[in-house]
């Protein structure tokens, strides 16, 4: 069965990536430059009506949406154990973060990022930005406190690709000019999800020269 990634560098695609690396996943990862509009080319709204990443392609058959693909991800490779399934306690907490953060802390983000899609109302688009960047140091306190009572994963003693996909909201914290170091348990959270090798590759997969070919 083969396995394909359309992801891209920076984005929320990396849960997906660090999924594949941990699973040492044989597939191949098709980079989209979402600032060259790689996303709303003919040929990759084919593969994704949205215009979005990850979009995983299994035997051609394509699931998009984290919750989807890590899910998929994480089915297909039980031996990774990269969602707790068999422990329904921990796989609804790990379902509650991932539902949370594709819902929730990611569309807060994108009130500050693309408040044009919140209102054609020019006029209310710093509300609106405003407005997303309360929510997203509401969320980082939120994390901070979980990861506080209980670590040093997210799901407290085990590694799960909820992790890697908090690293994507840390990682865009200094876009909105966020100073991390009033999240020290956050922050060591990232520190510790960088330093897994399987991340280092996802990271290295980020700015890989192949990308989806556009107009060639
Ligand atoms: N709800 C989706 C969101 C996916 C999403 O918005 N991905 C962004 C990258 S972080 C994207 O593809 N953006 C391209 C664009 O907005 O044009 C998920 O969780 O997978």
């Amino acid at each position: 069965m083969s396995l394909t990634l359309y992801f891209a560098g920076g984005s929320c695609s990396l849960p997906a990536l660090v999924g594949l690396e941990e699973a040492g996943a044989q597939f191949e990862a098709v980079r989209l430059v979402l600032a060259d509009g790689d996303q709303r080319t003919p040929e990759y709204l084919a593969i994704n009506p949205r215009g979005r990443v990850p979009v995983l392609a299994l035997d051609g058959q394509t699931v998009g949406e984290n919750v989807a693909v890590l899910t998929a991800i994480a089915n297909r490779f039980p031996q990774a154990k990269l969602l707790p399934f068999g422990d329904e306690v921990l796989l609804g907490r790990a379902y509650e973060l991932i539902g949370w953060f594709s819902s929730g802390v990611h569309v807060s983000f994108a009130q500050v990022f693309r408040p044009e899609r919140f209102s054609r109302d020019e006029s209310a688009w710093p509300a609106i930005r405003a407005g997303g960047r309360e929510n997203v140091l509401a969320a980082f306190t939120e994390i901070e406190q979980r990861l506080q009572g209980g670590g040093p994963w997210l799901l407290g003693e085990a590694f799960s690709l909820v992790d890697p996909y908090a690293l994507v909201f840390h990682r865009w914290a200094p876009r909105l000019e966020i100073d991390v170091s009033a999240y020290p348990a956050f922050t060591a959270h990232a520190q510790r999800v960088l330093a897994r090798p399987a991340v280092g590759r996802a990271v290295t997969r980020e700015s890989s020269p192949q990308r989806l070919v556009v107009n060639a």
